[in-house]
């Protein structure tokens, strides 16, 4: 079973945002800089090109232990013998996603607002995605950003996970954490980073700083 509360930094991939590097180079040098789990996201690829790259991106990431999940596609999913999906509110429905994929897999989730986190989300979902945190134009159709305010209203009702999605950087990582995130997943700060290993070990240092400032407190974390 993965403890996904444990999770800090997970990746999503985007190839037309990685400069020309392949989604296999980007995931080598995050999972070399401490990524929790990789997300692959590709919504251009054809069926068979998307499971191709997946079994390569399965295979090094099964070497180091970090789960990989796939976007949208319940069916790629279960092809590769991937961790979980990542679904969304235009995505299959919960019910129907938890039949096909059974108790075992991961399902992770988008949410837009507050009402959708409730008991029988909660009872279906191994996360919740607050989507975004903050503005970001990696995704076009976003909805309205939560924020940090958001963000504690949402771990005030669940004892879900939550990752928080979305315009997320070193310069805001912090606050979104100690608003009561469990995990950050990005897309630009790391596949668009000049050198994704450093970007993926810096963003991990901060949210693990922010988990033990909301674990100790600032004064007690200063003199750790
Ligand atoms: N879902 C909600 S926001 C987003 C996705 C896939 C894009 C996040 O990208 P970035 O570059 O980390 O803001
Ligand atoms: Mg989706």
């Amino acid at each position: 079973m993965i403890d996904l509360s444990a999770w800090d930094v997970y990746l999503v991939t985007d190839t037309i945002l990685s400069k020309k590097r392949s989604n296999l180079e980007v995931v080598k040098a995050a999972v070399n800089g401490g990524v929790s789990a990789v997300q692959l996201r590709e919504k251009l690829l054809s069926s068979r090109d998307f499971f191709f790259q997946g079994l390569e991106i399965r295979e090094l990431l099964a070497e180091h232990n970090v789960p990989l999940i796939i976007n949208d596609r319940i069916d790629l999913a279960i092809a590769l013998d991937a961790d979980g999906v990542h679904l969304g509110q235009s995505d299959l429905p919960l019910e129907i996603a938890r039949r096909i994929l059974g108790p075992d897999k991961i399902i992770g989730w988008s949410v837009n607002d507050l009402s959708q986190i409730n008991q029988r989300s909660a009872s279906l979902v191994d996360y919740f995605a607050i989507s975004p945190v903050f503005f970001t134009s990696t995704k076009k159709d976003i909805s309205a950003p939560w924020g940090t305010e958001g963000v504690a209203k949402a771990r005030s009702i669940t004892t879900v996970p939550l990752v928080g999605i979305g315009g997320i950087g070193l310069d805001n990582v912090s606050g979104a954490i100690r608003a009561g995130l469990d995990c950050v997943a990005v897309v630009s700060a790391i596949v668009s980073a000049d050198d994704p290993f450093v970007a993926t070990e810096s963003l991990k240092r901060q949210v693990v700083k922010a988990k033990q400032i909301r674990t100790n407190g600032l004064n007690e974390t200063m003199r750790l």
